[in-house]
């Protein structure tokens, strides 16, 4: 399933989630949401796959990118 790796702050993880809502994505079915606060396991995972610690981040499989804009557009033509 994609991982959505985000921070509960930050205004561009915000914007994601509220694009996935809108294309009537749900968190559990469609995508998995993952902390990434500083400290967490999920920060290290980002920093591991991406290279640097920046939220929001996605994975799905083999696939992952950094950029909320890049995020959204992905998971459209991923669900269209
Ligand atoms: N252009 C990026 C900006 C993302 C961004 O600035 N994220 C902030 C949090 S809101 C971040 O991760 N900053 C680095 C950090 O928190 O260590 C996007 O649209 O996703």
């Amino acid at each position: 399933m994609i991982e959505l790796y985000v921070t509960p702050t930050c205004p561009f993880c915000i914007k994601v989630l509220k694009a996935a809502e809108q294309m009537g994505l749900a968190e559990g079915e469609h995508y998995q949401l993952v902390d990434a606060s500083p400290g967490s396991q999920g920060r290290l995972t980002v920093r591991n796959t991406g290279g640097k610690e920046m939220v929001p981040f996605l994975i799905d499989g083999t696939v992952s990118m950094y950029e909320s804009d890049d995020i959204i557009a992905y998971l459209k033509s991923r669900f269209r």
